[in-house]
């Protein structure tokens, strides 16, 4: 009796740690692809969100020319990769701190092959008479984020004042 006893509790102790395994949490990246056997072929860059920039320029209006309000920067975000522009946003006119997060929709995809790549991500002011003002930016590659697959990343960087925010969706 007590081995039938030890067995049925055993059996018990199984069956709870099988639930346990069952209903184990998703990472919080999980974007429905990311089981074990995923890879990805490719990565779309679906939205561009910039949550950080600079009000001045160095503590000089970034449009010193214009009047009024319009001394404020125009962003908008551009990607580049291999020396040739992927994206180039709208322009946000008169942009401050109280627009943030400002996000533009992308379709941007990078395949496989150049998840090793360097692509450029960088914010521009838009200007009517002479050429955009190169804001600021960063350097990313997507291979570090091989693997985990996250939907979304914060491009950030403490010596900098801009951050960015990427939704991803791997295929
Ligand atoms: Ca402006
Ligand atoms: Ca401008």
């Amino acid at each position: 009796m007590k081995r039938i006893l030890y067995s049925l509790s055993l059996l018990g102790l199984l069956l709870v740690l099988g639930c346990t395994k069952e209903g184990e949490v998703k990472p919080t990246n999980w974007n429905g692809n990311n089981n074990n056997n995923f890879t990805a072929t490719s990565v779309t860059i679906k939205r561009i969100i910039v949550t950080a920039f600079p009000q001045t320029n160095n503590g000089s209006a970034w449009d010193p020319t214009n009047l009024g309000s319009n001394r404020n920067p125009d962003p908008y975000p551009r990607i580049m990769m291999g020396g040739s522009e992927q994206y180039r946003g709208q322009y946000w006119e008169d942009a401050t701190q109280s627009d943030l997060p400002m996000r533009w929709t992308s379709d941007v995809r990078i395949s496989k092959v150049n998840f090793d790549t360097r692509v450029d991500l960088d914010l521009y002011d838009y200007e009517v008479t002479t050429s955009d003002t190169w804001m600021g930016g960063y350097y990313i590659s997507f291979s570090k984020w091989v693997g985990t697959y996250p939907k979304t990343v914060t491009i950030s960087n403490s010596t900098s004042p801009y951050e960015f925010q990427l939704e991803l969706e791997w295929n």
